[in-house]
């Protein structure tokens, strides 16, 4: 079997596992992007997440991380919800909504491996999502996933860019894809106007220690500073402000992914409720959910804090 061949394969299991894109890039160092991450942290814009500065030289380079790689397989899903929450209650990003999306991906990423193997035969890789040094949006525009918008987000012409991204890094060698080249975020500025704490700098850099997302999920058992009160926008956990304001994001279309159908509790749940919810609730509902990583304790925080 040719490399074409094998790149056909690798393009019809993902699509198969439901992935929604498939591209590939070459597995080399990622010499601007180092720079960037350089600076990133120098300015402490990793806030809190101390893990971010770990593993430096795995994280931009893939050949470190996985000896032997040749290439680097980006794979996007959708989480776009067909329901929301309504109105005027405490706001919960929708990333969140279903399962936790590391298990749902990594479920499929070893479905992904176990069938390379199977068809195409002694191939070692691993699949990652979110949590190991990988730079994963660098690669989805390496692959030709999309383009980096003003809001830091990954953005796709089709499908805006409420979906994930996982990475597998294989020994394989395979047919690589066109850069992501261009940029279609053009004069608008409607995601830098609209970030409720103006962590969203000039050259698509996010502050992330400015971020709702880092105070509301991230900080850990501390409070949130002072002088962000009044300034979440009702967001209890997580942020969606710079996607929703986004216009590509009007192209979004409902999840088809079982393991992301909305706990009902996120959806239904009134401020009363959010407030009267028990640790016993609490661990008994959102057991599998992306909320368990702030804990009861922190829900119960960050809820206070934008009610003071
Ligand atoms: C740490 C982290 C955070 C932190 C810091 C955010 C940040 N911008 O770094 C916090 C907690 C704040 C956060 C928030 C969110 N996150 Co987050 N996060 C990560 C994580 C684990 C690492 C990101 C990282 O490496 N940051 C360091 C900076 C320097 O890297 P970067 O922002 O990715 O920028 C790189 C490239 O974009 C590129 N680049 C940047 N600028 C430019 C400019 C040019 C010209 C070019 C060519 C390239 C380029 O170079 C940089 C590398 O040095 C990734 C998963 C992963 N392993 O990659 C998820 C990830 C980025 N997060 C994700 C999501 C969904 C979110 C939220 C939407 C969640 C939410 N709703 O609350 C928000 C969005 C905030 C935002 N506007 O970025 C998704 C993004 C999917 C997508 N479509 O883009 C990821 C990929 C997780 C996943 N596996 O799906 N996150
Ligand atoms: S997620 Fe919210 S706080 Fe973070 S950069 Fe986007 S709009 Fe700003
Ligand atoms: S809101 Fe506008 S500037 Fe921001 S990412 Fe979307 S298109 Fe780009």
């Amino acid at each position: 079997m040719n490399k074409s061949h094998h790149t056909f394969l690798v393009k019809q299991f993902a699509a198969g596992l439901g992935f929604g894109y498939c591209g590939i890039a070459k597995a080399e160092p990622l010499y601007d992007d180092a720079k960037r991450l350089e600076s990133w942290l120098n300015q402490g814009m990793h806030g809190s997440m101390s893990y971010m500065a770990n593993h430096f030289d795995m994280r931009v380079d893939p050949t470190k991380l996985v000896p032997g790689a040749k290439s680097v397989i980006t794979l996007s899903i959708n989480y776009f919800p067909e329901e929301q929450q309504k109105t005027g209650v405490p706001k919960v990003s929708k990333y969140a909504y279903g399962n936790d999306y590391h298990d749902v991906i990594r479920g499929k990423l070893h479905q992904f491996l176990s069938l390379i193997k199977a068809q195409i035969g002694n191939v070692e890789g691993r699949g990652f999502v979110d949590s190991a040094p990988v730079l994963e949006r660098s690669w989805a525009t390496r692959s030709g996933m999309g383009w980096i918008g003003k809001n830091g987000n990954l953005i796709n012409k089709q499908n805006g860019s409420f979906f994930f991204i996982a990475t597998l890094i294989t020994d394989l060698d395979l047919e690589i894809d066109d850069p992501f080249a261009k940029d279609y975020c053009g004069s608008c500025t409607r995601c830098i106007d609209s970030c409720p704490t103006d962590a969203i700098l000039p050259n698509k850099v996010i502050d992330g220690s400015k971020c709702i997302s880092h105070f509301t999920i991230e900080l850990k058992d501390t409070l949130i500073p002072d002088g962000m009160k009044g300034r979440f926008d009702n967001w209890m956990f997580g942020c969606d402000t710079c996607q929703d304001v986004c216009p590509w994001n009007r192209f979004s279309k409902p999840n088809n992914e079982p393991g992301f159908t909305p706990v009902a509790e996120i959806l239904n749940y009134s401020t009363a409720d959010w407030h009267d919810m028990t640790e016993e609730k609490f661990k008994l509902v959102f057991g599998k959910s992306p909320l368990k990583r702030s804990k009861y304790a922190g829900i119960k925080r960050n809820l206070k804090f934008i009610e003071s």
